[in-house]
């Protein structure tokens, strides 16, 4: 299998609050050079580097005022005299809830963010816009015919909704899906299995009939990020029945994952898609330090092999995963999984 891989992701290093304090954040540089190193080990396929795209293109899953506060966001919060990370720290919740973008950079961190978890460096906008590319580069290889290949995309970007950012900034599989639309395709399914709900991605695609939505994850009542990935969103207007969420327990084996992965996928032929597009996120291994599922390595070949058998072009996209030693082996194991039985 292919894989697009930039190095420029290594611009984003940054901190996070968790549980109470700064920390460097779980989302670190090394994650994507392990994944790179494993896929090199194994001699996956080749490695190419990603092809530059206009802003454009990122243009479609979020909106114009949200790409260019990305743009301009460390330059703003520079200008204050700050060197450290940018991170929000009030937000517009419920009735504070009103949609006018604030003129001074800290108002325009909340208004554009929904944790602080994402934070803004002097290198962040370029990494961020390579991590697109990335996903970019990589689903046309699929619309050109290409039965697989792998986005090694850093950071990661679910979580990031139409405006506004959360566990990182650009929604990279939503990107890769408007482009396949963009280029001609009539339908497209995305299939989350990142431990996380893919909040953002769901965000992007509620209201859509062209681009079904499913997403295997935690609980939200008990796992980040809390207010979404409930069973009962099922899309809404042209998009109700497009949204299928598979929130699950705590401590959940492969025997529980496999059964919704086969219905999630049974859901995603339904539909048609001319292209896949998987959210890969390797954080449902069960020593993964931030998330709560107890897959073993093997299960991530079982999981590429599922998804092979669905018989559709696919992009993977890489999503979360931050037990560094094992990431490699996981995700690569997936796609070796995908390769053994893609027809
Ligand atoms: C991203 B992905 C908030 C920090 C919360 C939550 C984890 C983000 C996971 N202060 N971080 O889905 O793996
Ligand atoms: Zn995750």
């Amino acid at each position: 299998m292919l894989t697009i891989f930039s190095s420029n992701h290594r611009l984003h290093h940054g901190s996070e609050l968790k549980d109470g304090s700064l920390k460097p954040s779980f989302e670190n540089p090394q994650r994507a050079d392990t994944v790179l190193a494993r896929v090199k080990s194994v001699g996956l396929g080749d490695v190419i580097a990603e092809q530059r795209y206009d802003r454009s293109n990122y243009v479609r899953a979020h909106s114009e005022r949200y790409v260019t506060f990305l743009e301009n966001a460390w330059q703003e919060w520079a200008a204050t005299g700050k060197t450290h990370d940018a991170l929000p720290l009030v937000w517009p919740v419920r009735d504070l809830a009103i949609d006018q973008e604030p003129s001074f950079i800290d108002g325009k961190l909340g208004f554009y963010a929904m944790d602080a978890g994402s934070p803004i460096t002097s290198g962040t906008w370029e990494a961020v816009r390579s991590s697109a590319d990335v996903a970019l580069t990589g689903i046309e290889r699929v619309i050109d015919g290409e039965r697989g290949a792998f986005a090694l995309c850093r950071p990661p970007g679910h979580h990031a909704a139409r405006e506004y950012m959360g566990g990182y900034c650009f929604n990279n599989a939503a990107i890769a899906a408007e482009r396949c639309l963009s280029r001609g395709a009539k339908r497209v399914a995305i299939l989350d299995v990142d431990f996380h709900h893919g909040n953002g991605t769901q965000n992007i695609f509620y209201d859509r009939s062209d681009v079904f939505f499913a997403s295997i994850h935690g609980d939200p009542s008990v796992s980040y990020p809390y207010f979404s990935g409930f069973a009962d969103e099922k899309g809404v207007g042209n998009g109700e029945g497009f949204n299928a969420n598979y929130p699950l327990p705590r401590g959940t084996l492969w025997d529980t994952f496999s059964v919704a992965l086969a219905d999630a996928l049974k859901r995603v032929q339904a539909h048609q898609p001319e292209c896949l597009v998987i959210s890969l996120g390797v954080d449902t291994f069960e020593h993964d330090p931030i998330s709560h599922f107890r897959l073993t390595s093997t299960n991530f070949i079982q999981m590429g092999e599922a998804i092979a058998k669905a018989g559709i072009p696919t992009l993977f996209v890489m999503e979360g995963g931050y037990m560094v030693d094992e990431i490699g082996i996981n995700a690569v194991n997936t796609l070796q999984g995908y390769d053994s039985h893609a027809r």
